[in-house]
């Protein structure tokens, strides 16, 4: 992530889940309530299951922090998991009770979970439990309070991230890359989180089927990040370019199969003159460009347009149906087990992925302002946006500098 390094750690039913951020400058104020709102847009959605109504998601800062600034040391944030009470005998990191051990053991992996895969991994095919506990989603709590410190960040220099739900099921609301105007529609209290919050019910239709059907769905998420200077990111190298290091944090995200940057999915079916963005003179001698189909990287690199990403997420595999499956302590074929799971959690895909935007976008920004007091950062941005100046500018005025 550039400059940043973010660890997370942590069990779904376990005590908490905590992301240590690393490479933060001193001296930046951050805002908890903004960090707990973004934890609260996680939450959210239709389709969700049972266990959103047991969690209370809010950040405590353990380290990094003092008096609200930070101190330019690992920046220590977790997340309390309400639900570990009812799982201390099963779960306490200490002592648990062979009981309560017992009774949480699964040996029939889930078909597009990590049980099998993961179990494989580390040798632990007897009880399954010690891999799907940290392969849940749950994770991504973490994520999103490490991604809002991200995007404080970014938005001091004026950069500010959007995005929304553009398919449900198959159900699109919105075709092709979104753009900034489109996600401006998006109401975040709005049941599935789209830019036309006026045919979720529509969309609300197509979950509560699934769910009837005891069925899981997926979908498409996008997000448009706006006020990126040129130059973030660098073409000189693979694992340098910026376009690579964004879809590595895509895909990372648990149900994420594929990303694409700008219209990369629908140029690749059409001829050079119908695929590029033509530059042509803009106002002061700035460049201007009609069209964003790149989607702000060229060369791995930003090019001062919009940032604009899609991912696309398979549906959740735990299916209250369940899927066809094999007990690995038996032998014989089964049916896969379900107690509660989300029928779709696309509505809390959006913040996610803004905040692994956000965590790669201040990083490659850290990277290339320098600096490791936040003054020093404030006037590696000033030289930048002065050097750029003549074809870039910031899309917030108020942008520092
Ligand atoms: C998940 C299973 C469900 C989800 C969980 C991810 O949890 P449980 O097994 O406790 O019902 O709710 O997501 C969260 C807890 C969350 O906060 O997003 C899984 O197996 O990945």
């Amino acid at each position: 992530m550039g400059r940043l390094r973010l660890l997370t750690g942590g069990e779904s039913h376990g005590p908490a889940v905590t992301a240590i951020l690393e490479g933060l400058p001193a001296g930046l104020p951050l805002d908890r309530a903004a960090i707990d709102a973004w934890l609260a847009r996680r939450q959210h959605g239709y389709g969700r299951g049972g266990r959103q109504r047991i969690e209370r998601d809010r950040v405590v800062v353990t380290g990094g922090l003092r008096g609200g600034v930070t101190l330019g040391s690992p920046l220590v944030l977790s997340i309390a998991n309400r639900d570990f009470e009812n799982w201390t005998g099963a779960m306490d990191p200490w002592t648990v009770d062979p009981g309560e051990v017992e009774r949480v053991r699964r040996t029939a992996p889930r078909p597009g979970h990590a049980d099998f895969s993961g179990a494989a991994a580390l040798d632990r095919v007897e009880d399954l439990r010690d891999v799907l506990e940290r392969a849940s989603a749950r994770e991504t709590a973490a994520r999103v309070a490490a991604g809002a410190v991200a995007a404080q960040l970014l938005g001091r220099y004026g950069i500010a991230i959007r995005s929304g739900v553009l398919e449900v099921g198959g159900a699109v609301v919105s075709e092709g890359p979104p753009d900034w105007e489109l996600l401006g529609g998006v109401d975040p209290e709005s049941p599935l989180v789209t830019p036309r919050p006026a045919e979720e019910e529509r969309l609300k239709e197509v979950v509560r089927a699934a769910q009837d059907a005891g069925d899981t769905l997926g979908g498409v998420v996008g997000a448009v990040v706006r006020g990126l200077p040129p130059g973030l990111g660098s073409h000189t190298h693979w694992d340098r370019r910026l376009d690579g290091r964004i879809a590595q944090a895509l895909v990372s995200i648990p149900s994420v199969k594929a990303a694409a940057i700008g219209a990369g999915i629908e140029t690749a079916r059409r001829p050079g003159s119908e695929a590029h963005d033509p530059f042509f003179p803009g106002p002061a001698g700035t460049l201007g460009r009609p069209t964003n189909r790149a989607g702000g990287l060229e060369g791995g690199v930003t090019n001062g347009e919009d940032l604009v990403v899609r991912a696309w997420f398979k549906p959740i595999a735990t299916l209250r149906r369940g899927l066809p499956t094999v007990d690995l302590a038996s032998g014989e074929p089964v049916v896969s087990a379900w107690e509660r799971s989300d029928t779709t959690a696309v509505a809390s895909a959006p913040v996610i992925v803004e905040s692994m935007m956000a965590l790669v976008l201040a990083g490659a920004l850290l990277e290339t302002l320098g600096g490791w007091a936040i003054a020093d950062v404030d006037a590696g941005w000033r030289t930048l946006t002065g050097r750029i100046a003549r074809w870039w500018r910031p899309a917030d005025p108020e942008a520092r500098g």
